[in-house]
């Protein structure tokens, strides 16, 4: 190797540590950079969040809902970095196919109960305010409700005997969306045997503590559905204790 060629590697190397260590330095002062940077200037944000009660009595916190009403649902903004802005909150509250909200709500945290069914859509817009400076979020993709259309029908007959198969008079299974609700049952003498205001609840064939007598009563229920549908449910039942087989 001549001299030349040994100044040349000797170049060549030092300039390739050269170039690394300016790398590493970069990336080092980068860092720390952006990090300070981070601290220093966090974008305030919030993170929504939507929590009702599901039919198992738990709250759960969901993007969805597909089920009946009446349902109470929290809306919370959720905000964080949100330093000296003054966020201001606009939860928009629309029908499915229409961009005009049907209420709009100005709290961080909001409670609204669907009573209504139909499809509904709610979306968070918030203003973050500094002085002249003003940094803007809407929620990409809104919470989804869809509230049933409502349902109630009663059975025939009842099996007031305790063998637990049918035991209590009441809605049938399925029923939903229903908003109000009142059912009393009487005695073919007109006497009033039962009474009760939600329809998860029943006759358990006692009247003042007593079982009552087999035979026919009549069930008279007024409810009103979260479509608006009225129900007007007038019915002979049928008190059985000695068959279980009797059709629900
Ligand atoms: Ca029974």
């Amino acid at each position: 190797m001549n001299k030349l060629a040994q100044m040349m590697q000797n170049f060549f190397a030092f300039s390739l540590h050269d170039t690394a260590l300016r790398c590493c330095i970069a990336v080092f002062l980068s860092m720390v950079g952006h990090n300070l940077y981070a601290q220093l200037a966090a974008t305030p944000t919030v993170t929504p969040q939507m929590t009702y009660t599901n039919t198992d009595g738990q709250q759960v916190q969901e993007a969805s809902y597909n089920g009946g009403a009446p349902l109470r649902v929290v809306f919370e903004a959720t905000p964080k970095d949100l330093g000296n802005y003054t966020p201001l909150y606009e939860w928009q509250f629309t029908r499915e196919n229409s961009a005009t909200p049907f209420l709009t709500r100005y709290e961080q945290t909001t409670t609204y109960d669907f009573i209504e069914s139909g499809n509904f859509r709610v979306r968070l817009l918030v203003s973050f305010v500094l002085g002249n400076d003003t940094i803007s979020y809407s929620q990409d993709d809104p919470f989804v409700l869809n509230i049933a259309e409502s349902k109630l029908e009663f059975p025939n007959a009842f099996t007031p005997n305790g063998d637990g198969i049918n035991d209590i008079f009441k809605a049938k299974d399925g029923h939903q969306s229903i908003v109000s609700f009142q059912a009393t049952v009487v005695n073919r003498w007109g006497k009033q045997m039962a009474r009760w205001n939600h329809p998860s609840e029943g006759w358990d064939g006692k009247s003042g503590g007593t079982d009552t007598p087999e035979g026919a009563y009549y069930l008279n229920v007024t409810a009103r559905g979260a479509d608006g549908r009225n129900y007007n449910i007038k019915k002979t039942i049928n008190l059985l204790r000695r068959y279980d087989a009797i059709a629900k």
